[in-house]
């Protein structure tokens, strides 16, 4: 395919409530799009990079410099036949994977509208319904918190996924545990914890958790498989896989039990697909996380829930609960089951809404291939 046009923009767009997490609040996000014109077809693709370098050290800015300065222009030489070559076409840049997975997605879009199929079929998906859980950030006092869990669940969602960190977990996980015995829970620490910790981490035994995700530092292995040896609850690793090397590492040496997937962290969907193989290869579930994503970035973690492996419900919800407007159309809706319908137009199924996206951009540029002076 021949790339015409990059454009990016940068959207500023206020979350409807503010999402804490161990390492801090987010109240408005700087959403980072790329929209990829070849010859009459436009991908789009979403930068889950945050606002600063505290879930990974890649943030909107950086993000913007590395694909303005060096993966557009790379991009844009280039004649890409499938989202599968842009690996390649990016390898010379080291790291910078959110950056390069905004490329990367926009040119699957591109090639599933090509081709005419879904963007679901076309990365091998299997699934016409994905399951749907929630992640709950941290809250100011637990009958806030309860009051939350209450309104998702009775919209439907199959898994509540508490954040959590020191002061604000074991107490948290007893009050939600004793309201709702059956309910699929789960937590997440993003790293909250060390080592010392660990006999605190084997008390969450008792709440029968699916798993905790992340407890320990964002770049670990090893001391993940000593936690785990001592913990009944699955271990889940986010921060630490950031591509299929790492899903083998981290199996092999039973740091976990479970993987959650993430688009940006491991580089677009080509390495996606890869942790997703190796990890069903090897009998360990995984699951689609979320990085309070738009619609584009939201519409590509539906397609990718569809793989074989995805068997357990993701941090994949519905768009009303970000945003009083998301920018596609339609939005992503939950069924009263927790379950998201595939679309099955071609590309990423749900149209992006130009005048909203105009309307929410502060910041725009173009990357063309450079004009040969004669
Ligand atoms: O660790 O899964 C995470 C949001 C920002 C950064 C990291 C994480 C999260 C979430 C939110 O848990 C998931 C969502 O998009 O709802
Ligand atoms: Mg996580």
């Amino acid at each position: 395919m021949r790339i015409d046009a990059i454009i990016l923009r940068e959207l500023h767009m206020p979350l409807l409530h503010p999402f804490e997490t161990s390492f801090g609040v987010t109240r408005n996000r700087r959403i980072l799009l790329a929209e990829v014109q070849s010859e009459g077809l436009t991908g789009w693709g979403e930068c889950t990079a945050g606002e600063r370098p505290v879930f990974s050290g890649e943030t909107t800015d950086s993000a913007w410099q590395v694909l303005v300065r060096e993966l557009g222009p790379m991009l844009v030489a280039e004649f890409p036949q499938h989202g599968g070559d842009c690996p390649r076409t990016f390898r010379q840049v080291r790291g910078n994977r959110m950056a390069k997975a905004t490329l990367e997605n926009a040119i699957w879009d591109l090639e599933a509208q090509r081709e005419g199929i879904s963007l679901s079929r076309l990365l091998g998906g299997v699934r016409e319904s994905i399951p749907c859980g929630v992640s709950i950030g941290i809250q100011s006092s637990i009958p806030e918190l309860l009051e939350i869990i209450e309104r998702e669940l009775a919209t439907g969602y199959q898994r509540i996924k508490l954040k959590c960190k020191p002061g604000w977990d074991v107490d948290v996980f007893e009050r939600v545990r004793s309201r709702w015995p059956g309910i699929m829970l789960s937590c997440d620490a993003n790293s909250a914890y060390r080592l010392r910790d660990e006999d605190h981490l084997v008390s969450f035994d008792a709440f029968d958790m699916l798993m905790i995700e992340q407890p320990l530092w964002h770049d670990d292995f090893y001391f993940h498989s000593v936690l785990q040896r001592r913990l009944e609850t699955p271990i889940c690793l986010d921060e630490s896989i950031q591509n299929r090397r790492d899903a083998l590492a981290a199996i092999e040496m039973e740091s976990c039990r479970i993987i959650n997937v993430k688009l940006g962290r491991v580089g677009g969907f080509s390495e996606a697909i890869a942790v997703h193989n190796a990890a069903l290869e090897r009998g360990i579930p995984v699951w689609c996380g979320g990085m309070l994503e738009s619609g584009v970035g939201r519409a590509h973690n539906i397609a990718l829930s569809t793989l074989e492996g995805f068997t357990l419900p993701g941090d994949v919800s519905a768009s009303a609960r970000y945003w009083a407007e998301d920018i596609i159309e339609p939005e992503v809706l939950v069924s009263s089951e927790g379950e998201i319908a595939i679309p099955d137009t071609p590309g990423r199924g749900y149209e992006v809404r130009r005048d909203l996206v105009e309307r929410l951009t502060v910041r725009k540029e173009t990357i063309r291939e450079m004009a040969l002076v004669a």
